[in-house]
């Protein structure tokens, strides 16, 4: 499962290209006007007076909802299914202001796949949280997202494959790529260790290859997430930001799909 592109292009959204995309096979695959430019316009003006906040990470990442990575260590399961009734709260507004893009991936996606696709749930607690808003015009470092290393006391530890996608609502007229490694994260981890994820040594990409994908505003844009990534900031002072709403997508042992953040 560790996964070998065949291409170094991006594909539209088909059923062969989403099952590629699983397998690790592709680098991306863009879904072009996904939203109008209207419904772009009311989402990042909307975002923009949400109530925001910062990951703990540097450089700073402004977020509306919540991020499963900052629930990682050393806190109960219970912490974050009780914070996703309040992160569903902040979001609200901005989905209402504008409109719902995790719905929409969610029929997106159901189109090309034959088996459930839907928000995951943890047996007893409830939803997991789903569609994080992100203004990152700073940049996100090199990072990997796969949650059987990332959360693995969680129901999404039990995936085999997971995706990022990502709508963006508005985008930098300079920087701001996102770049993929073809290096599937594979860390070696002592059993109930969670290893680091984020600022992951250049070592782990040297020699990769990879592939550059540009946020342009109005299309989604999936990857597969265990390759390593990083997102390139853009210089101080332009008159726009990047902005985004986005989630995983994991595949379970029955072949369902569950999306969290
Ligand atoms: O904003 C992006 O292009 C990628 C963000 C990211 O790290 C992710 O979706 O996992
Ligand atoms: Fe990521």
């Amino acid at each position: 499962m560790a996964g070998t592109w065949t291409t170094l292009e991006e594909a539209p959204l088909t059923r062969e290209s989403f099952a590629a995309l699983l397998e690790n096979r592709v680098p991306a695959v863009r879904i072009r006007g996904f939203a109008t430019p209207a419904e772009c316009a009311a989402f990042a003006r909307a975002a923009r007076s949400g109530e925001i906040k910062h990951y703990s990470v540097s450089p700073p990442v402004a977020y509306i909802g919540m991020a499963q990575y900052e629930y990682r260590w050393d806190r109960p399961k219970a912490d974050y299914f009780r914070d996703v009734v309040i992160a569903n709260a902040k979001l609200k507004p901005v989905l209402d202001a504008s409109f719902d893009p995790v719905a929409r991936l969610i029929e997106r996606v159901s189109a090309v796949y034959d088996a459930p696709v839907g928000v995951g749930r943890e047996p007893g607690l409830g939803e997991y949280y789903a569609g994080i808003v992100r203004i990152a015009s700073q940049g996100i470092k090199l990072h990997a997202d796969f949650a059987p290393f990332n959360s693995p006391a969680y129901s999404n530890a039990a995936i085999d494959a997971q995706l990022g996608w990502n709508f963006f609502a508005e985008s930098l007229a300079v920087g701001g790529k996102t770049t993929v490694y073809n290096a599937p994260w594979t860390p070696t981890v002592a059993p109930g260790e969670i290893p680091q994820s984020y600022d992951l040594p250049r070592a782990q990409v040297a020699g990769a290859r990879t592939f550059t994908y540009a946020p342009t505003a109005g299309d989604v844009v999936i990857f597969n997430a265990r390759n390593p990534h990083e997102v390139a900031g853009g210089p101080a002072g332009q008159s726009t930001d990047r902005i985004g709403i986005g989630s995983f997508i994991g595949r379970m042992p029955d072949r369902s799909l569950v999306l969290w953040s």
